[in-house]
């Protein structure tokens, strides 16, 4: 029988449980059936986990100054360095940045060294760009950092209402098993969809309300006070279990329809319709993600939506309650072990004296932080101004992810000591590493995740790592020995870290904290091993069930009165404005194929098909005004940097508002780090930056010619204005302009495809110099290389019918440089369905030919949405509306 190994998905919060049989290196994917996320379910990015076991691109040596270099050699260097910074300029000089990608064993060491053992706070990591917000909202209103409700609540709400979230897209799973209960209660939930801009989540929303981006305090503001004038305050729950609400009312009753409609935008009549459906439905989930968290105001939004359920004491009650979804795999485990500067370990306050002293003493810790540590953006402007001199950056990419790369990029330049511990062997900030360590990615390491419902899963290794790729606990714990902290990190593996982590977490607890999995805190190795999915708390003594847990039913929260608190919540605008000079906003967030700053998600080309180009959607008044054509390039700039981008003008996007997605670093396009471009402006509270609201010009550009390539092999130079490269099978693709007229056609895609040095290339040419195109295929033998298309506009090209020839060995370079098919065969288009490989026009013409109306009958005809169903809200919306797609990105 063939073994299977139940892990879980590395990529988003939803958690899901992932099946996978390995026999001889061939590992099959699928959703492990019997994990409470998914059931059996995987998104596109679940579902194509095959494919990024490829050790292609992997770091798998350690290196030292650009050299490799042993563990040892590369270990003792970072020791000697931290060391000597910390001798010379005390234990505030050194800094860990890590990430909530990591998992829960490697993150409570990393903690535990810094606020522990070197003795100051300075760990920051990439969930300060993430959630902040959500955990000081949380706090302000719970007195702790607690995500009241499971995933079932909104399966049985009467109303879910998504505020700055892309589910469809960003949470696909959740945004399944929320479909799957509308098409079992007939329509309920009933779904309303809070976001500037229409998104795929859109579609199966009731109601869009597209309000002013950074407006959503002024929304929320209004509806607690509609609900109060409705007489929906629970006047007991109010009154015995909350404090704060005359404040908060007192600030919201300002906030008439009128003024709110003014102020958001909405018409009026959205307004009340929004405002009647959360007076009619006692059963409401609030749904927030980084719409609300990424904001200048991100700490006010949370806690004004919180005031709405508090108010009506919905929460803690199934089919209610506010709900942070997390971005990040192990967000949650971050936060359980204290992973941000200001935070301890075990939901333990770093501020409370009583706190650290117990922490102290758990660890017998030498030298324990007493202060918090330097926020995200706060430590890129410490590390630029000297203050901290050595950094260990750990699974996260800020020279592309944190706001203001480009100066972030410059302080890393400029600090004496930088390390990156990653798992590729190129990323624009592991360019700038003194000294590099080669990390255990998916598949290869071994720990645990915690889950967006506090549901904490098993990551379980089945394959070896490549190279001398190792656990970055180990890493981490290595570097403490050599500091001289043998006895704290003498750890044999994850489950001894494990175990360490439950027991802290129960240490004193009895109930006054939320998080308590002190049940685990002497399980063996093999019981670790076998460790089955569960939801905390689970404290030791209580025994272990399936029943999901929700916090806050009985009343009682963790604030020093117990009491719920209601935040009263003074609008303010977003911190950037646009003016004359900047006149357009620019939202940056995702899209459904592409994983943060890895494009490909890591590799696997199968997600390179949806979207193959970083873009900026404009509104089509907008592009007409500024002379951007669709499949155009558009320049986003302002005073910290710029970018340039495929133009997609669509009317989801509201007027004086541009939109890009954060996932193409330099390894991928040549100037599409929209992080250049954000200004760090921070949240107050929770230091989470304001990544959706960044004033920037816009304008036309105007390259004397665009290049479309497909290459076998990595061109190796591409030496271009513009450039955006993507995997395919078989190869590449890239789409290439220049703002100089090219002398010669020829020698120009020689260069591209190193041909001077591969005479054994022939090269067939095609010019057409009244219409100053260009095109040639590249063989040796029949081979086919690679093929060029320039023209002087975009290229005209059928993309994805090239893609499709160019991964058949037999194809013909003949046919191939048409650049579209035969009139008897149809470009597919872009791909939509990635697991059935369906495209756009392939789904247009069966909607067309066969009268088409639901997506079902398109799945039916086509097979698009038949596989992990990821691409149902693109066809819904092809449905909807039949116009031609752009094919370009
Ligand atoms: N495919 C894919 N999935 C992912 C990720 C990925 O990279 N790719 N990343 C994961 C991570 S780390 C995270 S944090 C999550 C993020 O998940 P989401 O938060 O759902 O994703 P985003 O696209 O960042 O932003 C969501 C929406 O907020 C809207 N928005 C912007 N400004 C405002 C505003 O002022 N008010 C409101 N109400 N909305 C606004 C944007 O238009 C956008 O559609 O996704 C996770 N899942
Ligand atoms: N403008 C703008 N900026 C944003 C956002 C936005 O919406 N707009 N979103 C923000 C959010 S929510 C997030 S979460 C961040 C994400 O941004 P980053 O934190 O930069 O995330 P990734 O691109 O996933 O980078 C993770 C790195 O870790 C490596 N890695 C993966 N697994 C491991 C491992 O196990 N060990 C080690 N050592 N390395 C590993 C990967 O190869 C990759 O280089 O971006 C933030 N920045
Ligand atoms: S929904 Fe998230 S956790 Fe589930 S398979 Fe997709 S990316 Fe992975
Ligand atoms: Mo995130």
């Amino acid at each position: 029988m063939r073994e299977t190994i139940r892990t879980t998905c590395p990529y988003c919060g939803v958690g899901c449980g992932v099946s996978v049989e390995d026999p001889g290196g061939a590992a099959r994917v699928s959703g492990d059936a019997n994990h409470p996320a998914n059931f059996g379910r995987l998104c596109v990015k679940g579902a194509a986990l095959a494919q990024v076991l490829t050790h292609e691109e992997r770091l798998l040596h350690p290196q030292v100054d650009g050299a490799r270099a042993g563990w040892d050699e590369a270990l003792d260097r970072v020791a000697e360095n931290f060391r000597k910074t910390i001798v010379d300029h005390g234990p505030g000089s050194v800094a860990l940045y890590v990430s909530g990608q990591l998992l829960t064993e490697d993150y409570y060491v990393a903690n535990k060294l810094m606020k522990g053992f070197v003795g100051s706070a300075n760990i920051d990591t990439n969930s300060r760009l993430c959630m902040s917000s959500s955990v000081a909202g949380h706090k302000r209103a719970f007195g702790a950092d607690t995500v009241p409700g499971v995933y079932e609540d909104l399966e049985e709400a009467q109303l879910v209402v998504l505020v700055g979230s892309n589910l469809a897209w960003c949470h696909p799973i959740l945004y399944q098993r929320l479909v799957a209960a509308r098409e079992k209660r007939g329509g309920w939930p009933r779904i309303v969809n809070i976001d500037p801009r229409r998104t795929a989540t859109s579609e199966i929303a009731d109601l869009q309300l597209s309000l002013a981006p950074g407006s959503d305090v002024a929304l929320f503001n209004g509806l607690l006070r509609e609900l109060q004038k409705a007489g929906k305050r629970d006047k007991k729950f109010v009154a015995a279990h909350t404090q704060g609400a005359t404040e908060a009312l007192g600030v919201a009753r300002k906030w008439t329809p009128e003024k709110v409609a003014a102020q958001t935008g909405l018409p009026l009549a959205e307004l009340h319709q929004f405002y009647d459906l959360f007076i009619q439905y006692d059963k409401t989930v609030t749904v927030y993600s980084q719409g609300v968290n990424q904001s200048s105001a991100g700490t006010d939004k949370v806690n004004a939506i919180v005031n709405c359920h508090l108010l009506t004491a919905r929460i803690g009650k199934p089919g209610c309650g506010p709900f942070s979804v997390t971005g990040q795999n192990n967000a949650m485990g971050g936060r359980e072990v204290g992973g941000l500067a200001n935070m301890l370990a075990a939901h333990l306050e770093l501020g409370n004296p009583a706190h650290r002293a117990l922490v102290r003493k758990f660890w017998n810790a030498p030298h324990m932080a007493e202060k918090p540590g330097f926020k995200a953006v706060e430590l890129f402007q410490a590390i630029d101004d000297g203050r901290v001199k050595a950094v260990w950056i750990v699974a996260t990419n800020p020279v592309d992810s944190m706001p203001d790369a480009d100066f972030v990029r410059g302080a890393l330049k400029k600090c004496p000591f930088v390390v990156v511990s990653d798992v590729a062997a190129h990323s624009d900030t592991g360019a700038l590493a003194q000294v590099l360590l080669p990390a255990q990615a998916w598949g290869e390491k071994d720990g645990t995740v915690t889950n967006s419902e506090r549901r904490i899963s098993r990551q379980r290794g089945f394959r070896e790592s490549p190279g001398e790729a190792r656990a970055d606990w180990r890493a981490i714990c290595d570097v403490a020995k050599r500091l001289g902290f043998s006895e704290g990190f003498a750890f044999d593996g994850p489950a001894a870290i494990f175990r360490e982590h439950a027991a802290l977490s129960g240490l004193e607890n009895y109930g006054a904290r939320d998080f308590d999995i002190s049940a685990f805190a002497k399980i063996s190795d093999a019981e670790y091993l076998a460790l089955a999915s569960f939801q905390w708390p689970c404290p030791a003594g209580v025994a272990i069930d399936e029943k999901p847990k929700r916090f806050f039913a009985d009343g009682k929260f963790f604030t020093d009165s117990g009491r719920g608190q209601f935040v009263a919540t003074d609008f303010r605008g977003t911190a950037g404005r646009t003016d004359a000079q900047n006149p357009f906003l620019l939202n940056t967030g995702r899209v459904r194929d592409q994983w943060r700053t890895t494009m490909g998600a890591g590799g696997a080309q199968n997600l390179s098909q949806h979207i193959a180009e970083p873009y900026a959607e404009l509104n089509p008044l907008d592009a007409a005004r500024l002379g951007i054509e669709p499949a155009g390039l558009a320049r986003v700039w302002n005073e910290r940097g710029a970018v340039i981008l495929r133009a997609q003008i669509t009317e989801r996007q509201r007027r004086g508002g541009v939109f890009a997605p954060i996932h193409w670093s330099e390894q991928f396009a040549s100037k599409a780090r929209v992080g250049a471009l954000i200004a760090p402006h921070v949240d107050p509270v929770s230091g989470q930056p304001e990544s959706k609201a960044t004033p920037v010009c816009v304008e036309a550009v105007h390259p004397a010619f665009y290049a479309f390539v497909l290459a076998r092999k990595k061109p190796e130079n591409l030496d271009c204005d513009y450039w955006a490269l993507a995997r395919i099978e078989g190869g590449w693709r890239i789409d290439l302009a220049g703002l100089k007229a090219l002398p010669d056609a020829d020698v120009f895609a020689r260069k591209i495809f190193g041909l001077d040095a591969a005479p054994e290339c022939d090269l067939v040419a095609m010019r057409d110099d009244k219409a100053g195109t260009f095109r040639c295929v590249v063989t040796r033998k029949d081979e086919m290389l690679g093929a060029i298309f320039i023209a002087p506009g975009p290229v005209d090209a059928a993309r994805a019918w090239l893609c499709e020839q160019f991964a058949r060995s037999e194809a013909d370079p003949k046919a191939l440089l048409a650049g579209r098919p035969p009139l008897a065969t149809r470009d597919p288009g872009r791909k939509i369905c990635v697991c059935l490989n369906v495209g756009a026009y392939t789904i247009l013409d069966a909607i067309a030919l066969k009268k088409l109306t639901s997506v079902d009958s398109v799945g039916a005809a086509t097979g698009a949405g038949t596989g992990c169903g990821s691409c149902k809200p693109e066809i819904e919306s092809l449905l909807k509306n039949p116009a031609p797609v752009s094919n370009q990105c």
